[in-house]
């Protein structure tokens, strides 16, 4: 299920667990990779492609699923008008402050950049809203293992003066599914 706007989000039910981060780090091809469905979110080269709350329930017998997944628009850079972005991120940001069935908010950080002055105002009001969010990083695949490692140090010292963050961090690459059952498992616990 889609939601564009508010006033088009499904009512609170199963548990979420939200993805975000910035437009073209690589959330909707991380639902993909842990879901096992090549298509099931739509990715793109062009960063601005998701534009609304997407809900993945899975299927299952019973009508009470335990758990949505949400891919989200991103923040930052997107090849879209500004007031269209800026839509984009009030929506986000409401969502995220105010949903009460949220258990977790995985923000998605590219592994060549690092957290970044445009995922400020995400970390501060998941700080500020006491959100719970956990770190991982994506594209581990683009860049070489010492370079990662000290990335991933530099992270962990940033999270330490986050109140909300989860203070370890995930490695992923969707393209080569390394720490995808990692990010199962953080699933399954929270579960
Ligand atoms: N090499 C590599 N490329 C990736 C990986 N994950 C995603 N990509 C590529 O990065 C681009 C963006 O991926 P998306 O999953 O669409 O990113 P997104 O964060 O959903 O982007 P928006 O919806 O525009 O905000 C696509 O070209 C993907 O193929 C990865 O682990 N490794
Ligand atoms: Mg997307």
């Amino acid at each position: 299920m889609g939601a564009p706007r508010m006033e088009f989000l499904p009512l609170e039910g199963p548990l979420e667990i939200a993805f975000a981060g910035r437009s073209n780090v690589g959330k909707s091809s991380l639902i993909n990779a842990l879901t096992n469905r090549k298509g099931l979110a739509r990715t793109s080269n062009t960063p601005g492609r998701t534009q609304e709350l997407n809900f993945f329930v899975p299927d299952d017998e019973t009508d009470q699923p335990l758990l949505a997944l949400v891919d989200m628009p991103g923040y930052g850079f997107a090849k879209a008008p500004k007031s269209q972005v800026d839509a984009w991120t009030r929506l986000i940001f409401t969502y995220l402050r105010g949903r009460s069935t949220l258990a977790r908010v995985f923000v998605l950080i590219d592994s060549r950049h690092g957290i970044k002055a445009t995922d400020g105002p995400l970390l501060d009001l998941l700080d500020e809203a006491a959100v719970s969010y956990q770190i991982v990083l994506t594209k581990s695949d683009k860049i070489k293992p010492p370079a990662l490692e000290k990335l991933e140090a530099q992270t962990l010292d940033i999270l330490a003066k986050r109140p909300a963050a989860f203070p370890s961090i995930i490695t992923t690459s969707s393209e080569k599914r390394s720490g995808i059952n990692d990010l199962r498992n953080a699933i399954g616990s929270l579960l």
